[in-house]
């Protein structure tokens, strides 16, 4: 009996050490993870943060090469969803901007003048908008696993000082992948060009186009006051989050604690890139304005009543869009923001 059961301890090892070389052998020696920047921004920070905890964590079972510049789909940002879900990449961290084309829902975060501050954007990531997007995007074909964040974005331009939509009339602003910017820069009086990042510092440098909008953070690690951008006007009209996924047949081919182990690192990640990325602009003093403002550039911060002529300039936008997106989702993302804790 004894013997037997021996025998039995054995063979459960030698099954269970068969199967772990089997799942090992499942694993790719390297997982390409899709950024469109690099380590000089907070987006590429927080890449980097989770490829290095997985690592730790695995014991190197899962290593993770980073692809800046959306390198994995030519630098075409609006085509990296697709790419994921078709397994050219393995995993990313995307913008919402980058993925609404295929994601419709994704566009939410683009509403102009939806979200008033940081704590807006907080209760649609970690409440139940968040919640109701992950499972939008599961269905979409991915595994989404953690929130970061690009942040505000904020317009900048070559010309003048924005301070009501006449200042834009005729401007050529570079804007991202979804048809939301054209519309809402085109009821703004302004002429928007949709490009890709890659293109759009060229573009800026040569002139072809006067302004952009992007957060602080790529303001001054891409310097694009050396690009001729010398006015930004602190409007925070919209900001987009990060997302953190994984293609759905790399993660089923990860045991079911490597699985855990990626999405606490995603997790762990998002949360520190999102301190990183609002470093400068939430404490009193701004001290990244003041950086800003030393290199020669001219902030303009709106009134509130400045402020409100753009929301009623965008509101046809808005209501458009809103319907587009999903009435049910957009009241849910209003009324999670006028019951934020401040
Ligand atoms: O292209 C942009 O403006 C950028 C870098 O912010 C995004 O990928 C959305």
């Amino acid at each position: 009996m004894k013997r037997f059961s021996t025998f039995k301890v054995v063979l459960v090892a030698i099954t269970i050490a068969f199967a772990t070389v089997a799942a090992a052998q499942d694993y790719k020696p390297e997982y390409k993870m899709s950024l469109v920047l690099g380590t000089a921004f907070p987006w590429g920070k927080g890449g980097e943060i989770w490829a290095d905890l997985v690592r730790e964590r695995t014991n190197g079972r899962i290593n993770i090469k980073l692809y800046p510049g959306t390198s994995l789909v030519q630098g075409d940002q609006t085509r990296e969803f697709s790419a994921i879900r078709q397994g050219i990449i393995d995993m990313a961290i995307g913008s919402t901007i980058n993925w609404s084309p295929q994601v419709k829902e994704l566009n939410l975060f683009s509403m102009p003048f939806l979200m008033p501050d940081y704590p807006a954007i907080d209760a649609l990531t970690q409440g139940e908008v968040g919640k109701q997007l992950f499972s939008i995007l599961d269905k979409a074909g991915v595994v989404p696993l953690a929130w970061g964040e690009n942040g505000f974005r904020e317009v900048t331009n070559s010309k003048q000082a924005i301070r009501k939509p006449e200042d834009l009339k005729g401007m050529k602003i570079r804007v991202v992948g979804s048809p939301l910017f054209l519309d809402t820069f085109t009821a703004l009086g302004a002429n928007p060009t949709q490009m890709s990042w890659a293109d759009a510092q060229p573009a800026l440098a040569s002139g072809a186009v006067d302004g952009q909008e992007n957060p602080m953070a790529i303001f001054t690690a891409a310097k694009l006051h050396n690009v001729g951008q010398k006015h930004i006007t602190m409007w925070g009209y919209v900001a987009d989050p990060l997302i953190f996924v994984v293609n759905k047949e790399i993660w089923s081919s990860w045991t079911e604690a490597d699985r855990a182990i990626v999405k606490q690192a995603a997790l762990d990640a998002g949360k520190q890139e999102i301190a990183i990325a609002r470093t400068g602009l939430v404490e009193a003093d701004k001290p990244l304005l003041k950086q800003i403002e030393g290199l020669g550039v001219t902030i303009s911060h709106l009134t509130p009543q400045e402020r409100e002529v753009f929301v009623a300039a965008t509101r046809p936008v808005f209501d458009k869009w809103k319907e587009q997106i999903g009435s049910g989702l957009v009241t849910s993302a209003e009324s999670s923001i006028a019951a934020r804790k401040k």
